[in-house]
Parts: structure tokens; C-alpha cells; sequence
């Protein structure tokens, strides 16, 4: 079994960050290693949460599986509270990474052109400097925008998804998806490029008509594990949108769903045998 290491905050009531990637790359048949770097009591969009900052655990944790040669398929990296945080991340990335581990960067920081409420234009600098040493990175628009400097826009054409992937792996990294990229009215998904091959990428499936908290989360999650379970990029891209969007629309049509979350718990079943069916195993 391939064995992922995944280091982002717990939001203990919330369903984004490891209350997410946990249970779905178990599901998916990846042993999955966790560093969570806070506790707080709920994701950042409750008012009122509480914050915990777990800095100080991360050296004694990695230097412990150093010492009991603990070795990662992948480490993937999701929301992270502090530009200290990003440093400590690049450091247990350099002490961990084989030849043959995959550096998977979500920069999770912000949506619909904004940033959320605890960084600034400073953090989101900082988060480009750990995606210059991944192998794949996975903005959505927003991200992308402060990351790179370029504009964030609501109405585009490919070309300017085509300049905003360039920029993105004029960072540093190998490969860059963009998420929430929509080519044509009432579609959406990701658009990348790997640029040792200078190849682009797109998957666009039916926009559900709903906006959910956590998303990002659940799309990088089931990218990253089907790449370990043994997807190719494409594949793996599509898993993750269709999941997504499946399970967005499952929590639209939930009258009992809470605000803050969706109904992933709901679609596993449907993941578990679709990864089945395109795995064979
Ligand atoms: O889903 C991203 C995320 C993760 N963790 C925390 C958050 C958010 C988004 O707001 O607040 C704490």
C-alpha cells in the first residue's frame, strides 16, 4: 500500500482540511500519515473559532519517524496557518523526499478572488516559494492570481488560463492544475500543464449550480490518491472533479445539510467503486 504523508490544520468541526483528506485517501486505499499543524475549533469562515498553533510539534514528530526511517510515496500539503508554517513544511519536504515521492501543493488560502480572512499578500508570496519545490501544485483561480501577480478575473478564454499556468510553473514547479477553471457557460473543472512536457490538459464537466465550503479539499485529495493508487494525470483529474461535483450536487439536494460542509460521507460508496472500476483492482 502506497503511504502518503499529509500535513495541513484539523478544523475539528467543518469538513475541510484533515477531517476530509483523512477519511477519503483511507477510503481510497492509501495509508495515510497525518501532521496537523493547529487545531481549531472550526474552519476560519465560523467567527469566533479557536486556534491552537502546533509549530512546536512538528520537529519533535518528523524527527521521530526520521529516526524509524519512516519513508512517504507522497507528502501533500493543504492549508497552513502561518509564513513560519510554510518554512518548517519546505524543511520536512527536503528531509523526506525520495527520488520517487510525489510533492503534491494545494496552497489553500482563497476563493472568489479573495483571500480568506487570516493572510495577507505577504502569505500568499510566501505559499508560491513551497510551490516552486513541488511536483504539482493545485490553485484555483484566486490562488493563482496573488501567487503570480497576474489579475484575477471572473470572465476569461483560454489563453489567459494557458499565461496563468505558465506563470504557475514559472514558479518552480513541474506541473500545475488549475481548479474552477470554466471554458464554456454551465461548465467547469481544471486545466493544467506539465511543463517538462509542454503539455496542456482540461476536464470540464456540468457546473452544479451550487457554492460549498471545502471543496477544494475534497477535489485535491481524490487527485492526490488516485495518482498513488495508480491513475494517470488525466484520470486522476477526473475522478476528482466528478466525485466533487457529484457530491456537491448530493449536499444541494440535502434540506438537513449544514452551511459549512458537504455531504462527502454520502458519496465514498460511489468514489470506492469508481476507483475499483478504473483501477481493476
Ligand atoms: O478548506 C480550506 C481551509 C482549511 N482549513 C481552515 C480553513 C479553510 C478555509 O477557510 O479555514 C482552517
Amino acid at each position: 500500500m502506497k503511504r502518503i504523508l499529509t500535513i495541513q490544520d484539523i478544523s475539528c468541526l467543518g469538513k475541510c482540511s484533515l477531517t476530509v483528506a483523512l477519511p477519503l485517501l483511507s477510503a481510497m486505499g492509501v495509508e495515510t500519515v497525518i501532521l496537523p499543524t493547529a487545531v481549531l475549533s472550526t474552519h476560519t469562515m465560523f467567527s469566533g473559532f479557536t486556534c491552537k498553533d502546533l509549530s512546536d510539534q512538528l520537529g519533535p514528530i518528523t524527527e521521530h519517524w526520521k529516526k524509524e526511517d519512516i519513508t512517504f510515496d507522497a507528502i501533500y500539503t493543504g492549508y497552513l496557518g502561518t509564513e513560519e508554517e510554510i518554512e518548517t513544511v519546505k524543511e520536512i519536504i527536503r528531509t523526506f523526499r525520495g527520488p520517487e515521492t510525489l510533492v503534491f501543493v494545494d496552497p489553500a488560502m482563497g476563493d472568489n478572488g479573495k483571500l480568506y480572512p487570516a493572510f495577507d499578500e505577504q502569505y500568499a508570496k510566501k505559499n508560491a516559494t513551497l510551490c516552486a519545490v513541488a511536483d504539482v501544485i493545485v490553485p484555483n483561480l484566486t490562488e493563482a492570481s496573488f501567487m503570480t501577480g497576474l489579475p484575477y478575473r471572473e470572465e476569461y478564454e483560454e489563453d489567459y488560463v494557458r499565461r496563468m499556468l505558465q506563470a504557475l510553473t514559472g514558479l518552480g514547479c513541474r506541473t500545475a492544475i488549475l481548479t474552477g477553471v470554466s471554458l464554456e457557460p454551465g461548465k467547469t473543472g481544471a486545466m493544467g500543464y506539465d511543463s517538462s512536457a509542454g503539455e496542456y490538459f482540461l476536464y470540464q464537466n456540468d457546473k452544479i449550480p451550487a457554492q460549498y465550503h471545502g471543496t477544494g479539499d475534497i477535489f485535491s485529495s481524490v487527485a492526490v490518491g488516485g495518482l498513488l493508487r495508480g491513475l494517470s494525470r488525466q484520470d486522476a483529474i477526473r475522478l476528482a472533479a466528478d466525485y466533487t461535483a457529484r457530491t456537491i450536487d448530493v449536499t444541494r439536494h440535502n434540506p438537513q445539510n449544514p452551511w459549512y460542509g458537504v455531504d462527502f460521507e454520502a458519496t465514498i460508496p460511489e468514489l470506492t467503486d469508481t476507483l475499483r472500476t478504473m483501477t481493476g483492482k
